[in-house]
């Protein structure tokens, strides 16, 4: 069994379509350390539920653009938001030029996607048959059972000449290339970052798009099982920090949020799907399993 997941994962990593089932449990949400958004510390059971184990890459999302004629959000207004240790709105940015007009994503097809909102990264799911997962599966997806720090613990993302997060400067809060990428890196290029499960990249590289509305109360309320703040509000929670934070920003308990329509140079997502109906829903390995989300469950 565990021989076969292994063919498997090298399979699947060709495809780009792999996706990690993570288990039924119970986990610790929230931080009493970070922001007030974060608190209280609250115990919260998530249902099974299948995650990207990547990011959405450049070219998975040009396969959806050229199958749907799909036009962005910062398309059709005309700007995106751009970071330089402050953010700015900056005429000509969108997907294909995430920094500006003057820039390209030549040569950056397994580069996660920016300069998507929220709706084009829900658009771009439900064409995959997917969805955006909520905050409490994000969360749930980086922490495992416990109440780590980062996705792969509680060291710091790090020590010495050793990374395990695509990010920037150890002070706050600009980009830096000294872990070999100055904005975003390849999709899955910090194993060493790498969730309880086996998810890639959810601290840093680009902050994800999640369901949730953002609502910095919401914790003080919330159910105690597969919670999701479906109450509309102005902005939609990101999380996992970018490649313009400090090891603060990488945090997994730390909520932002942007309204839904901004396209920003440092924000992207991933897709959760609800378990196959073929596949295991409890009683998984820890690790997580693996598998092919098929072509034929997509949609326009
Ligand atoms: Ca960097
Ligand atoms: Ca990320």
């Amino acid at each position: 069994m565990l021989h076969g997941a292994r063919l498997g994962l090298v399979l699947l990593v060709f495809l780009g379509e792999e996706m990690i089932l993570v288990p039924r449990g119970t986990f610790t949400m929230g931080s009493d350390a970070g922001e007030p958004a974060e608190r209280p510390v609250h115990r919260v059971t998530v249902s099974a539920f299948w995650m990207d184990r990547y990011e959405a890459t450049n070219a998975e999302f040009a396969a959806f653009v050229a199958a749907t004629s799909h036009v962005t959000d910062p398309e059709r207004s005309g700007a995106g938001w751009l970071w330089d240790g402050r953010w700015r709105e900056v005429r000509g940015a969108d997907w294909r030029h995430p920094h500006g007009s003057d820039s390209s994503i030549e040569g950056l097809d397994r580069h996660p996607v920016v300069q998507v909102s929220w709706r084009d990264a829900r658009a771009y799911c439900l064409w995959k048959g997917k969805r955006l997962p909520t905050e409490a599966e994000w969360e749930r997806a980086a922490r495992g059972d416990g109440r780590r720090t980062y996705p792969w613990g509680n060291a710091p993302p790090r020590e010495g000449r050793r990374y395990r997060a695509s990010y920037g400067s150890d002070d706050c809060c600009r980009a830096d290339a000294a872990d070999g990428y100055r904005f975003t890196a390849p999709v899955g290029s910090f194993p060493l970052g790498r969730s309880p499960f086996g998810v890639d990249d959810l601290a840093g590289n680009v902050w994800e798009w999640v369901e949730d509305w953002f609502d910095p109360a919401f914790y003080r309320r919330s159910p105690g099982v597969d919670p999701v703040n479906r109450t509309p509000g102005d902005m939609k929670v990101i999380r996992g920090g970018g490649w313009g934070n400090d090891p603060w920003g990488l945090r997994s308990t730390l909520r932002h949020a942007n309204p839904p329509h901004f396209g920003l140079d440092m924000v992207g997502f991933r897709c959760a799907s609800a378990p196959h109906p073929a596949s295991p829903q409890r009683g998984e390995e820890k690790r997580g399993t693996t598998h092919r989300q098929g072509s034929e469950q997509s949609r326009v």
